[in-house]
């Protein structure tokens, strides 16, 4: 049985999703936010970030990206992720790197952004660098979307699903119908998906 820490509306969201989609058995345990953790997530989780997950033999990871990562090859049948020798394999890899390297931890600047600056009155000027730093981000992804469903190869991937998640973090709401399109729909297939869709309830991403 894994154990995972997470939050309603929180990088939980698609963790949650691949352990459901893979079929894992697992036990939510939510972190209230600013609220004092029990010791073992301390240990686990330094940083004090949800998602962390505690596999059945003990061993505990943080990061969302390499958790989702090790759901996929874990359970390969679920088809989360291309296979390693797979049609679109580099495309996955590189694109759950960008988003949690680029865009993740933009939408953090804008959530935490007072974490981003020495300056008691910088808070303002760092949301808007992250937020232009979020447009490039979103933009680069929408354009390798053109003339493709998926992110990688030719089936929906857990990459589609933490793109999605990304999206709904936006302060400004809609703001992907308005300017990706290409994003915004592969957003309305996946919002279908019932594990999606059932997941939702709890995260009220949308
Ligand atoms: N790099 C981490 C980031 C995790 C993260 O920032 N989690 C947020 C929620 S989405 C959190 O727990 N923030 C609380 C804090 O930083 O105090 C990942 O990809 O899992």
């Amino acid at each position: 049985m894994y154990k995972l820490y997470t939050r309603a509306g929180s990088g939980g969201f698609v963790v949650e999703a691949a352990l459901e989609l893979a079929g894992a058995p697992f036990e939510r345990i939510d972190v209230a936010k600013g609220a004092d953790p029990d010791l073992l997530f301390r240990e686990i989780s330094p940083l004090r970030q949800v998602p962390a997950l505690v596999l059945p033999d003990g061993e505990a990871m943080t990061e969302s990206a390499a958790i989702c990562q090790l759901i996929a090859e874990r359970y390969p049948y679920a088809r989360l992720a291309p296979a390693s020798d797979g049609i679109g394999r580099a495309d996955f890899l590189r694109w759950m790197a960008f988003m949690t390297s680029v865009v993740y931890p933009a939408i953090l600047r804008i959530y935490y952004a007072s974490r981003y600056t020495a300056d008691a009155a910088g808070a303002g000027a760092v949301r808007a660098a992250a937020i232009a730093e979020l447009d490039r981000g979103f933009g680069i992804v929408e354009q390798a979307l053109a003339g493709r469903r998926w992110l990688a190869g030719e089936r929906m991937s857990v990459a589609d699903v933490y793109l999605l998640m990304l999206v709904y973090w936006l302060p400004e709401a809609g703001k992907a119908d308005a300017a990706w399109p290409n994003i915004a729909r592969l957003c309305a297939m996946l919002k279908d998906v019932p594990v999606i869709k059932d997941l939702n309830v709890r995260h009220e991403l949308w």
